[in-house]
């Protein structure tokens, strides 16, 4: 049995990054603990406040953050923290030597009817020329990111993290408070005939995504020549942890829903994350035209179109935007 702290040592993750790492996990204990009371600690429902995309917040998204911007902070490693449920970047020690973002609790939704949620958090390095308080911290594509991972709130709790290498799966063992390691390499199977994608949105799709989920549709008949199953979680993390674990494509495109929001993901601590985790299990991460990781990042809430998943799959649907 090898614990996470065995691991990084392992792994030759250096002593600051090790403590970021720890300060993320640390929270999500916390926050794990909260989600399991339940009704119980009154951390279900809603406040009467928005977040800066104009999302109604959740009592619980509103915890989690504080609970992670109070470990992050507490770190001298940590120069700024950029998350969901903040307008602009925090600055957290002037010294620290990187910059977390994070989406405290990402499928805000299932909170209340028990479902799947969880914590998606990404590292980079910090500019030593920038304050921490300069939102151009983030400015770095997601190749850049030095580690990446979530922790899903299921049935279990699990910690799916990439420190570069690989992606490794760890399982919260609540007897003594510790990630121990269950999967040392998570491996995407390359094909598949599982779809995962929001089908109300499909009268709003551009055109490749049509006729792609068309063709999936047709199953062996059609030009695939295979039957498919859908499966749709609201959840990012808990869809993408399914595909992780026995393969699949998930899909958040764009659409023609509100000009404004030309997609819903975030490509700092939602998109880039998942790719990362992706991508080191032997998976692929588009938007459609390009890999997530080669984007950007301009904004801390910038959109930007998702296809993730077995490789074989994500080349396919490519193919669609490619004609
Ligand atoms: P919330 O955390 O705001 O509920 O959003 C979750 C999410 O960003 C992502 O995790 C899901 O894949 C997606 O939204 C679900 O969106 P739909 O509302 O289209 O089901």
């Amino acid at each position: 049995m090898k614990r996470l702290t065995n691991v990084l040592v392992d792994d030759k993750v250096c002593p600051q990054l090790q403590s970021v790492l720890f300060s993320i996990v640390t929270a999500c204990k916390d926050i794990s603990f909260r989600v399991g009371q339940g009704a119980l600690s009154g951390v279900l429902g809603a406040t009467q406040d928005e977040n800066v995309q104009g999302e109604q917040q959740k009592k619980l998204d509103v915890i989690a953050n504080q609970i992670l911007k109070d470990y992050l902070a507490a770190d001298n490693n940590v120069r700024s923290i950029a998350s969901e449920e903040e307008d602009t970047i925090v600055a957290a020690n002037e010294t620290g030597d990187y910059i977390v973002g994070f989406d405290p609790l990402d499928g805000s939704s299932n909170i209340d009817i028990n479902g799947q949620i969880g914590t998606i958090f990404t590292i980079f390095s910090a500019v030593n020329q920038l304050n921490a308080d300069d939102p151009a911290q983030f400015q770095q594509t997601g190749r850049e990111q030095v580690a990446a991972g979530y922790v899903l709130y299921g049935s279990s709790s699990v910690l799916v993290l990439t420190t570069g290498k690989g992606t490794q799966c760890f399982t919260l063992d609540k007897t003594f408070g510790e990630f121990v390691l269950t999967n040392d390499a998570m491996q995407v199977p390359t094909e598949t005939q599982e779809f995962s994608i929001n089908m109300a949105n499909s009268r709003f799709w551009f055109e490749p995504i049509q006729y792609y989920i068309n063709d999936l549709l047709k199953g062996e008949i059609g030009i695939r020549k295979k039957r498919y199953n859908m499966r749709w979680n609201a959840a990012m993390v808990g869809d993408v942890h399914r595909v992780l674990t026995r393969g699949g494509i998930f899909l958040y495109p764009q659409d023609k829903r509100d000009p404004n929001k030309p997609a819903k993901l975030r490509l700092l601590y939602e998109a880039n994350p998942m790719a990362m985790l992706m991508e080191n299990a032997g998976g692929k991460a588009s938007t459609g035209l390009q890999p997530i990781l080669d984007v950007k990042i301009d904004d801390l809430h910038q959109r930007v179109p998702v296809i993730m998943g077995s490789s074989e799959e994500v080349e396919q649907c490519q193919f669609y935007y490619n004609q």
